[in-house]
């Protein structure tokens, strides 16, 4: 049995079924890694960070539309990456699109603007071996740090994960942070939003932004799986410009905080988790097309 078990599964739930056949990963204690890339525009970036990461299971690149030959260049620099192309618009929907495509036991959540250090790569995944279900990477623990971060944007951090820790009595260090490796079953558990949903005007829908890593966290924590915080130190963007807007995703976050309460809330009244809204059996997962 799935050892740290997350709270109130329900009767009859898949999910057991499924953690069954993957716990064979977590047993084996050489678990196959698959590293998400998720990039928009990223083509000289690319050429440096690539060469970079250990040999893994598989490195899926998903694509948001890229217009300088992203694809092209990481397909030259790791002739058998995986290439997803995203459905709809946003960093979110592209991890979105990248998880279900991943094959591997453990997901790695790796930026491709040069801002992660693969070096970094062992260190999450022991924390995963040695019993986390989500490793979360923090800038702002005792050997972490980061060159890339400004001012403003740090006093907005900080404000938004001390609003956190209140509100879902955790103690996150690190709300807003990209650098991350969990377990690949965890990700009906997330219940991002559905990759095949139709486009709205505008391309995205909720969750589908940067709001992701703070939707990832909160329903970690919602799931109840066990949670570790791994230091990181953010290294800066290498070649061009970020695609964060400072105040306009930082109020995406804030509105993240206040709908995912309202959404354990509701969960809890009705008896059930995040976990029991979306589970479906492994075999029904509709992956994205993948081309090597
Ligand atoms: N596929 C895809 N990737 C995206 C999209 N938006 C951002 N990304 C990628 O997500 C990663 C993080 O994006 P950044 O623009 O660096 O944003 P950030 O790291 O949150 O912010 P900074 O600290 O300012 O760099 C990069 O690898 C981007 O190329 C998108 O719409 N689609
Ligand atoms: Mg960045």
């Amino acid at each position: 049995m799935y050892r740290n078990s997350p709270r109130s599964l329900a009767e009859g739930s898949t999910f057991e079924q499924r953690t069954l056949e993957t716990d064979r990963g977590r047993a084996s204690r050489q678990p196959t890694i698959t590293v998400v890339v998720p990039a928009k525009n990223e083509a000289d970036n690319l050429r440096a960070v690539l060469p970079t990461l250990p040999p893994v299971h598989e490195v899926i690149l998903v694509d948001g539309n890229s217009t300088d030959g992203t694809v092209e260049v990481a397909r030259q620099v790791m002739p058998d990456i995986k290439i997803v192309k995203q459905t709809r618009k946003g960093k979110g929907n592209a991890l979105a699109c990248g998880f279900k495509a991943a094959t591997g036991d453990i997901i790695v959540m790796f930026d491709a603007d040069g801002s992660a250090d693969a070096r970094e790569i062992p260190a999450y995944v022991d924390a995963l071996i040695n019993g986390a279900d989500f490793a979360k990477g923090s800038r702002f623990i005792k050997g972490g740090g980061s060159d890339d971060i400004t001012l403003l944007r740090h006093v907005g951090a900080t404000g938004l994960h001390v609003l956190v820790n209140l509100t879902f009595g955790q103690r996150f260090s690190d709300l807003c942070y990209g650098y991350n490796a969990f377990w690949t079953e965890l990700v009906p558990a997330l219940g991002l939003p559905d990759i095949d949903a139709p486009v709205p005007p505008g391309g995205m829908i909720w969750g589908d932004g940067f709001e992701i890593e703070t939707v990832i966290n909160l329903r970690m924590v919602g799931a109840g799986v066990q949670i570790r915080e791994v230091p990181s130190i953010e290294r800066p963007r290498i070649h061009g410009e970020s695609n964060l807007r400072t105040f306009k995703d930082g109020f995406r976050v804030l509105r993240t905080i206040v709908s995912e309460r309202q959404r354990a809330t509701a969960l809890r009244r009705r008896g059930a988790t995040v976990l029991t809204t979306t589970t479906a059996p492994a075999e029904q997962v509709r992956r994205p097309s993948i081309s090597a």
